[in-house]
This record gives structure tokens, C-alpha cells and sequence, in this order.
């Protein structure tokens, strides 16, 4: 008991560090401070593996307006098969998977295929943070700062071929790191897909990070995906694999129940999911076990303006 309660008081005090941190640096701004960079604070020097705060972190304009969940609610709700399927058990079960050494294959139709150590994999690009509410398909929300890299700039570094019309990720295999695995709850590997347009929009981010620091391992270390206007199963973890393809994917959950989910996944407020409602969701944490807060779902989660136009023309009642 006294173990955990210092874990959790760690938490918080992160947390609140964290915060006034965030509030020094608009301040810093609005008096044209040129802090451009969290860089002001120790750095680690772990990379982006490993547990520390991660360094050279750039303010972004999104989400700037959102409150985000703490640092305990995001870390302690979770869905992730590979370490079972209740809400606690990556928080209790993912201390098995080793984030470092990390590698991530690059295969499919792209001029730069390879097999990346993360380290490098990351390297080029400018580490930001993006605040973005997150909407998964079963009807609860929160909002969570990522730290990571737009998708964009890691997919022209690859210089996918005319061919390439998909991108597919796929999430480690390992019975030992992923005890979850043991038991065929989906078909192993859990696998991913966007087509190019949705992943050279400007809101599609690969994470390495949350509130300021690696990602914890039930949020998909060492490196997962974020694409905020989809429901939260788009939002694959622990990735080994990036493909470019030609033909459009069967994403894990279309494979399993292909009438409930499909390859689009948007946030739709007007398309129910068979079996329950899609027009509000749960706030974790917020109001009480009998009577939570909810709040009005979105269209594209709140994301129309810079993702709607992708989708003109489809019929988004059939293409869910
Ligand atoms: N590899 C893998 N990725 C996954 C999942 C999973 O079970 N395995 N669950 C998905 C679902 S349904 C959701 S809602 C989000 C949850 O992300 P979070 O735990 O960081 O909130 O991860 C998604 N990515
Ligand atoms: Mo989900």
C-alpha cells in the first residue's frame, strides 16, 4: 500500500511540474521570451526509450484550449489485448515489455525500405507536443498530450512508390514480452492501416511520449499511433512495422467482427455501432460511477475541418 501511494504521489508531482512547466513557457512566449523548447529542464539523455523526460519538446497550437486527463487516468484505463482485457491490466501486466533495444522494419512499396533502430528511426525530426481528445469506438473519452513526430515527415523518408496507396502497421509479436499473446483473443499481430491521404494529414502523429516523458508501456512504448479523428482502436501500439501497399488492409478489428468495425473507423456521432450508441461519451473520471459526465460526441471527433474533405463522396453509413 505505502509502495503504491508513493508511485502515486509521484505521478502527481510529475504532473505538477509538469503543468506549471507548460505555464512558464506561454508566459515565456507572450513576453517573446524565445524559449523555443522544454531543453531549459535536465535532460535524461535516455532518448526516446527508457523511461525519462524526453528532451527538445516543442508547444505545438493543438489542443492548446483542452484540460488534459491526468498522468494516473491515462496510464491506469487502458485497452491493450496483448497484456489481457480488462481496463487495469496493461497498467498491471506491461511491465514485461522491453522498449529498448527497439527496431522498426520499413518494407513495402517505398525507395528507402530498412530495418530502423528507433533511436534513429526518430532522429530527423523535431519532437513536438500535441494535446488531442481521444474518442474510443466504446463510447468513453479523454484528452491525452502526446509527444511524438507528424507522420508525414516520416513517410516521405521513405519515399513510398506511386503504387503505394496504404499504410500498414503492425504491433510486436512476442509471447514473452506479451503475455496477452498466449491466448489467440485476436489474431496476432495486431495490425493497423491508413491510406496515404490520411497519413500525410497534418493530424496523423507518431507518439513517443506522454506529458512530457517516454511512453509508458501501457500506452504502446516505445512508439504508437495517433490519429485523433478515428476511433481509439486506429490508434495502434508498440509498433515493429511500417508497409506501404498496394490493396487496403483487414485491420484487427474488422477481422474480427467485420459488421461492428471497419477499416475507417471516423468518429460519427450520427452511425451507431450495432449494439450501442455512438451520439455521447463517457468523460473517464469525471462525475460519478452512477451518474458519469458525458458529453456529445463529435463529428471527426471535433477534427471536420482539417479531415472532412478526405472523406467527400463516401458513404460514411456503409464505409464505417
Ligand atoms: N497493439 C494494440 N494496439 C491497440 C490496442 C490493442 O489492444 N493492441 N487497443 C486499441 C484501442 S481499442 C484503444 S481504445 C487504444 C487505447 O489507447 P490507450 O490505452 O493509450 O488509451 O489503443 C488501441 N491500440
Ligand atoms: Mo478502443
Amino acid at each position: 500500500m505505502i509502495r503504491m501511494k508513493k508511485i502515486i504521489e509521484q505521478y502527481v508531482t510529475d504532473e505538477k511540474h509538469y503543468l506549471d512547466r507548460r505555464a512558464f513557457i506561454k508566459k515565456s512566449a507572450g513576453l517573446g521570451i524565445g524559449l523555443a523548447s522544454f531543453s531549459a529542464f535536465p535532460s535524461l539523455a535516455e532518448g526516446v526509450a527508457g523511461g525519462g523526460l524526453l528532451d527538445q519538446v516543442i508547444p505545438t497550437k493543438y489542443g492548446k484550449e483542452l484540460t488534459p486527463h491526468t498522468f494516473k487516468q491515462i496510464t491506469n484505463y487502458n485497452n491493450f489485448y496483448e497484456f489481457g482485457t480488462g481496463k487495469r491490466d496493461p497498467a498491471k501486466n506491461a511491465h514485461s515489455l522491453k522498449p529498448k533495444p527497439w527496431h522498426i522494419q520499413v518494407s513495402g512499396e517505398c525507395a528507402k525500405p530498412g530495418n530502423y533502430d528507433l533511436e534513429d528511426f526518430i532522429a530527423p525530426y523535431q519532437l513536438q507536443e500535441r494535446i488531442y481528445r481521444f474518442r474510443c469506438v466504446e463510447a468513453w473519452s479523454m484528452v491525452i498530450p502526446w509527444v511524438g513526430v507528424p507522420l508525414a515527415e516520416v513517410i516521405k523518408t521513405f519515399e513510398p512508390t506511386s503504387k503505394a496507396k496504404y499504410v500498414v502497421f503492425k504491433t510486436l509479436v512476442d509471447k514473452q514480452q506479451m503475455p496477452g499473446q498466449k491466448r489467440p483473443i485476436l489474431n496476432w499481430p495486431y495490425i493497423e492501416g491508413l491510406s496515404i491521404a490520411e497519413a500525410m494529414n497534418p493530424l496523423s502523429f507518431l507518439a513517443v511520449g506522454l506529458y512530457g516523458k517516454t511512453l509508458p508501456n501501457q500506452n504502446g512504448a516505445p512508439l504508437r499511433l495517433v490519429v485523433p479523428w478515428k476511433y481509439g482502436f486506429k490508434n495502434i501500439k508498440s509498433i515493429v512495422s511500417i508497409e506501404f501497399h498496394e490493396q487496403m488492409p483487414i485491420n484487427t478489428w474488422q477481422d474480427q467482427a467485420s459488421k461492428e468495425y471497419g477499416f475507417y473507423a471516423n468518429v460519427n456521432p450520427n452511425v451507431d455501432h450495432p449494439r450501442w450508441s455512438q451520439a455521447r461519451e463517457r468523460v473517464i473520471g469525471r462525475g460519478s460511477f452512477f451518474s458519469p459526465e458525458k458529453r456529445k460526441t463529435e463529428m471527426f471527433n471535433g477534427y471536420g475541418d482539417e479531415v472532412a474533405h478526405l472523406y467527400a463522396g463516401l458513404d460514411l453509413t456503409k464505409n464505417f
